[in-house]
């Protein structure tokens, strides 16, 4: 059945085909600490080896990702990654976004600076939200900072100072000596027991003092508080008084020797002359996951009856204290490492004597910039780790962090891509169930957007209303924990169907059908619900209306609206094609299902235009020729969403792919927006051209990280996180893609990275996909299948591979060709591809012109390839998914192509490719448009 329904899918349907200035933000204007790295299931020898890391007497291991005990990559020890540096992140807002170290777990980010004198932790919890109404339009607020708290010790002039994050571990650590004395810390922010820990000691007994200071921060405009401190506890709490936010958050010090002493009216805690210390801090909100959040008008009724976040917060620090140190970095480490373990990635970097800061500064020069590249892709799925939890808040444009009274863009959700952007590496990255914080605040806020839809089909196709309400949900372009708002022209419709991509993904990734019934199937189906009554039938196809192109202008800085722009027709029909698709493996029948199946041709998705392009405007006929004030190089590229992260267009739609490429390379590499330079990281990759999108993922490194590793968006250290997490995503683009459900190791290698390794990327169908090569060249692939059933595998000379299962045993499988297989998978078996003989690409053609086109014939020549014996010649008409073939066995650069059809079309693509004596065709080949003498 699956295989049917995945298998066939595709090829059954014949054709398928604010601007950044307008949005609100204030910001306009040598001895290491050791790390070593637990392989999943090897969490007790983890923890054993973790203790005496940090006592000093192990060192972390140099391992090869090949190396483990079963043979397997995927068994293998993950490699050591951490950010460290030599000195305490300046105590500033650019020290904030540049330096600090992020750390989370869903109910907290904290960002640590590490201060000897003073330590500084600032600390944010998503639902502390302002909206103050006299400051709306651009001086909005948002995401508040929760609290700063500070532990002030006096240390000066220390030495051998250093701080790590342990992406191994996620736990962090600061040390340095003063006075002859070692002190140390560590830090984490615990999932499953809800609060941050600090552990702090020192070398001698008795020579650990320190105060321990927790302030509110902003308060005064529309926020009020106070800091008590009792025994062993200081507590803040106070309110925000716009949406009648209550807030506590509690600092608990449990010292080892010494005495301990609260300031009632300081509000602090001193500690003297301890051995060691352990502070656990629990903060939290009267914010419930609940419809009546978004349903309430009244901002400040919304948490009406919520209860006071006071029995919460103390319930988990009370919980927590009743752990010991052990067990509470034991529960987060079996957590973490459980997630983060899953994939390890190893460009054969060395590992770099010098801290990451100064890696970042060195970088792409640096002798170790591949252990940036490495670490740039962990920190992604770290950051997701940290600020994507169920039961809490899923990531706002700052992800978790904050430390601003207005942040930027006032860490909205917005679902014109940032949101989508969070969500990509939870995917491929292998970090599914991470999605369920979305999904459940969408869940929470979907009641609103459902009366939003019912307002626009009355308003925009009064003739499909349903009079009961029943109109599906209406894709929003911004939220925030508290509102879900009506439309804006900044993005169209086509953002449900974005959002409800990432439910589909969730269930293909991993293709659990209670949760496709109960949780995805539900969001895919009323958002189809909508689409088809929103599209109106204008020139024989069915079209949005209004419609825009995410941030785009048309004409001024006015117009944005139009009809079926290419990103609302492809959102709609992806969600369309994915909802019937799901209908089926659910056994699901009903009449609007017929409607979606009768309307789905016609939703029209891709035009290509004359330049080759994927056209972003269905009036566009020579790339971005369809308003006067169209951004030709704009950071939004949302008419190739169909490619990524859709599944449209893909390898059985070459055509389009060829269109997408086109497209790519004239929007150009101007954008130096951080996440406009991730996205294209995949998009590239889709196309399987892994040099250009490793470009983007040089010019990210380069231009958009920050000291930290946060993405800085544009410039002026403007964190935003969706880089970060696009960038994990995109880097796992280049190295598994399975759009067209057949698996594809290493689809857009990059030159590059020549040698290396990855484990435990994941696949459509839920399939764990691990590699290695060399040379450029697989030498072993690894397919662990989670779920049974069919996996198609591509790459070059598979068919001619070695196929075993783990234990042993040969394998059956059918082949496509040379390049192509499929085995019938048994749940839990991993299947091992080794002995691959190389495959040498076929270099392509270039430079193909159009010499004489006449309207009955059309000379065409072009530059030969090295490795020609002789060229194919093929063409897609009009807006073709995929090409017939017109000539082969072509010996020369020439030729006269005459068909007694030429003068039918309007538009056409001709495209050459290289064929090898061997007869192996290059992959790649040359475009060109022709177009009608009259058209032209
Ligand atoms: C979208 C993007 C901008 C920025 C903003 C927060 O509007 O176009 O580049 O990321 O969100």
């Amino acid at each position: 059945m699956l295989e049917d329904v995945f298998g066939n899918a595709r090829r059954t349907l014949n054709q398928r085909e604010c601007s950044e200035d307008e949005l609100p933000g204030n910001m306009m204007s040598g001895e290491k600490m050791l790390v070593t790295i637990p392989a999943r299931k090897l969490m007790t020898a983890a923890l054993a080896v973790f203790t005496l890391a940090w006592t000093g007497l192990v060192f972390a291991p140099e391992v090869s990702a090949a190396e483990s005990a079963s043979g397997l990559i995927a068994d293998a020890p993950g490699k050591a990654l951490r950010l460290w540096y030599d000195e305490p992140a300046p105590d500033s807002d650019a020290g904030w976004a540049d330096r600090s170290i992020p750390m989370g777990n869903g109910y907290m980010g904290v960002n640590v600076f590490g201060g000897t004198t003073s330590e500084r932790i600032q600390i944010t919890e998503n639902s502390l939200y302002d909206w103050a109404a006299k400051n709306s339009g651009f001086k909005r607020r948002g995401v508040n900072n929760f609290a700063e708290f500070y532990i002030d010790f006096g240390h000066k002039n220390v030495s051998d100072y250093e701080r790590e994050l342990s992406l191994n571990e996620g736990v962090s650590y600061v040390k340095y000596k003063q006075k002859g004395v070692e002190y140390s810390r560590e830090y984490f922010t615990s999932y499953p027991d809800k609060v941050m820990v600090v552990r702090l000691e020192a070398s001698n007994p008795g020579a650990l003092s320190f105060t321990l200071r927790p302030t509110i921060p902003f308060v005064g405009n529309g926020k009020s508080g106070a800091v008590a401190a009792e025994g062993d506890t200081v507590t803040l709490s106070g309110v925000m008084t716009y949406f009648n936010i209550k807030f506590e958050g509690q600092f608990k010090v449990i010292p080892t020797g010494g005495r301990m002493n609260a300031s009632s009216s300081e509000g602090t805690i001193t500690v003297s002359d301890a051995d060691s210390a352990v502070i656990l801090i629990a903060v939290g909100t009267n914010y419930q996951f609940d419809p009546q959040v978004f349903l309430t008008k009244d901002p400040a009724d919304k948490l009406a009856g919520f209860p006071d976040p006071h029995g919460k917060v103390t319930g988990y620090l009370v919980d927590a204290a009743a752990k010991s140190y052990e067990q509470l970095l034991a529960n987060h480490q079996a957590d973490y490492t459980e997630l983060y373990d899953r994939v390890s990635l190893d460009l054969g970097a060395t590992v770099p004597g010098i801290p990451t800061d100064e890696l970042v500064d060195a970088y792409p020069a640096g002798a170790s910039s591949r252990y940036l590249e490495e670490l740039a892709f962990q920190f992604g799925r770290y950051m997701l780790i940290c600020s994507s939890r169920a039961g809490t808040l899923p990531p706002h444009l700052q992800g978790i962090w904050n430390v601003y009274e207005r942040p930027p863009w006032s860490s909205q959700y917005l679902h014109d891509t940032n949101v989508q952007m969070a969500y990509a590496p939870a995917f491929c990255a292998n970090l599914p169930e991470l999605f369920e914080s979305y999904a459940d605040f969408f869940t929470v806020f979907v009641d609103r957007q459902r009366e939003w839809a019912t307002e626009y089909i009355e308003k925009y196709n009064p003739s499909q209303l349903d009079p009961n309400g029943d109109n599906g949900w209406s894709g929003p372009f911004w939220a925030n924990p508290y509102d879900v708002p009506g439309k804006t022209p900044i993005a169209g419709f086509g953002t449900g169907g974005w959002i409800s991509q990432m439910f589909w993904d969730y269930y293909d990734y991993t293709r659990d059908e209670t949760l496709l019934a109960e949780t995805v199937y539900p969001v895919m189906y009323e958002q189809a619900n909508f689409a088809s009554r929103f599209v109106q039938e204008i020139d024989g196809a069915l079209l949005a209306k209004p419609s825009s192109s995410p941030e785009q202008y048309l004409e001024g800085k006015r117009k944005r609206e139009t009809i079926g722009t290419t990103f609302d027709q492809q959102m709609f029909y992806e969600n369309h094609h994915n909802t019937l698709t799901a209908a089926k493996i659910l056994g699901r029948t009903d009449d609007r299902l017929e409607l979606y199946e009768k309307q789905l041709p016609l939703l029209d998705p891709i035009h290509v235009g004359k330049s080759g392009q994927i056209k972003e405007f269905r009036q566009e006929e020579f790339y971005g020729d369809a308003g006067s004030t169209i951004d030709r190089h704009h950071r939004h590229t949302s008419m190739l969403l169909g490619s990524y992260p859709g599944q449209l267009i893909n390898d059985s739609t070459p055509a389009w792919l060829d269109a997408v490429k086109t497209t790519l390379t004239l929007r150009t590499r101007k954008s130096h927006i951080g996440w406009a330079r991730a996205e294209r990281i995949a998009f590239w990759a889709r196309v399987h051209d892994g040099d250009e999108a490793y470009l983007f993922y040089r010019d990210l490194l380069e231009g958009n990280y920050m000291h930290n590793l946060f993405n800085d968006h544009r410039g002026g250290l403007l964190f935003q996180a969706d880089a970060n997490y696009g960038a994990t995503a995109g880097v796992a683009e280049l190295l598994l893609q399975s759009q067209d459900y057949v698996v594809a190791p290493l689809a857009a290698l990059p030159a590059v990275w020549s040698d290396g390794s990855y484990r435990g990327l994941l696949a459509r169908g839920n399939f764990e996909v691990s590699a290695q090569w060399s040379g450029g060249q697989a030498t072993r692939l690894e397919v662990l299948s989670n779920v049974g059933g069919t996996s198609k595998l591509r790459y070059p000379n598979v068919a001619k591979a070695v196929i075993k299962t783990a234990d042993g045993k040969m394998v059956d499988f059918s082949a496509k060709g040379t390049d192509q297989i499929s085995i019938e998978t048994m749940k839990g078996q991993t299947y091992v591809v080794t002995d691959i003989p190389v495959s040498t690409p076929v270099a392509a053609p270039s430079n193909l012109k159009i010499d004489e086109n006449d309207g009955s014939q059309i000379e065409l020549a072009w530059a030969g390839s090295a490795d020609a014996a002789s060229y194919n010649v093929y063409r897609a008409v009009g807006n073709a998914p995929d090409y017939e073939r017109v000539a082969s066995g072509i010996e020369g650069t020439h030729f006269v192509y005459k068909a007694p059809d030429l003068k039918k079309f309007d538009q056409m693509t001709l495209k050459v490719t290289a064929v090898r004596a061997d007869g192996r065709e290059s992959d790649e080949g040359v475009t060109v448009v022709r177009l009608l003498p009259t058209q032209m």
